[in-house]
């Protein structure tokens, strides 16, 4: 049975991989930390304390003072965000990480960590983006994840860390708001339909990028992190997605549902750009070669999912 620390635990993702893995795993078994507290079932369903991820020897007391096997890094600063504050983004993105290693060479932990789509940069072939390709990212936030891959890789092969990743696209919920990501018009868009019926996009038409529902994402990370490692070509950093939509495509599909809703358009110039600096459609063939990965919803699936859940106001 694994016993995993989580940081970043409060966010989009940590929010819901923390109840999945006191599931799968047992709520004594996974300790969740973050650099603030809340009154939620993240902090009052099982073992939490605060972190603050640069602070190297506050991570190493908790992973002593629990016993843990494996580390799931979660804490980081998303797109947009890093590029109003790129100096911010390096200390905190490249600063928790380098700690997470760290404490994984020293006290022989597993560790994961997430890559993502902006990893890649214009350069990059936009369609069915190869697993291994060129990553010349043009934002801070890119230039953190390769550096987070590279360093991943480094980890595994110098020290022999156990070290494992996705390169997560956009990712869809309805439990905990995403904050500061370029992707996060496709999770503002489910609730603004439901509150007012229509939705000014700061993405532009015809933008196109990969996205996943939550629940995938969650598997995936479950999935790698079980997977035998004899299978494990890549390590880090596999790309894996659902669906390469861009805005009119989620404004039709929720129309089935809310025919009157209404989408326009306000781009906004930062994370237009960083949007079409990424790819349009990257090619998952590698992590479904190696680990099995599988996404469970599509586009429409995921629509009907996500305004249901939003509607009833179900609790993850
Ligand atoms: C963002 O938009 O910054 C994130 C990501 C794709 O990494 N959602």
């Amino acid at each position: 049975m694994k016993r995993i620390l989580v940081t970043g635990a409060l966010g989009q993702i940590g929010s819901e991989l923390i109840t999945k893995l006191r599931k799968e795993y047992g709520a004594d078994n996974v300790i969740a930390t973050d650099i603030r507290t809340a009154d939620s079932e993240v902090v009052h369903g099982g073992p939490f304390e605060i972190l603050d991820v640069t602070d190297a020897a506050q991570m190493n007391e908790l992973v002593s003072k629990y016993k843990v096997d494996t580390m799931m890094h979660m804490a980081a600063l998303l797109s947009a965000r890093a590029e109003e504050n790129p100096q911010l983004a390096w200390h905190l993105n490249m600063g928790g990480l380098v700690n997470g290693l760290e404490a994984a060479r020293e006290h022989h932990l597993q560790f994961f960590t997430p890559s993502s789509i902006g990893a890649f940069g214009p350069d990059t072939p936009k369609h069915g983006t190869p697993q291994d390709t060129i990553q010349r990212p043009t934002t801070m936030y890119g230039v953190n994840k390769v550096s987070g891959e590279l360093l991943c890789d480094y980890y595994f092969t110098r020290f022999g860390v156990d070290t494992r990743g996705v390169r997560f696209p956009g990712l869809i919920s309805y439990v905990t708001p995403p904050g500061g990501g370029t992707t996060d018009y496709a999770v503002e868009i489910y609730y603004e339909a439901l509150k007012t019926g229509k939705y000014t996009s700061y993405i532009d038409k015809g933008t196109y990028m990969d996205m996943m529902y939550m629940p995938d994402a969650l598997q995936a990370i479950v999935d790698l992190m079980e997977a035998d490692p004899a299978k494990l070509k890549h390590r880090n950093a596999f790309n894996v997605t659902a669906m390469s939509i861009e805005p009119e495509m989620v404004a039709a599909e929720i129309k089935k549902h809310i025919p009157s809703f209404e989408i326009s358009y306000q781009p906004d110039p930062v994370r237009q750009a960083i949007a079409d600096s990424w790819p349009d459609a990257i090619d998952a063939s590698a992590s479904k070669a190696e680990w099995g990965f599988k996404a469970e919803y599509d586009l429409a699936t995921m629509t009907a999912d996500m305004l249901q859940k939003l509607k009833t106001g179900i609790p993850q």
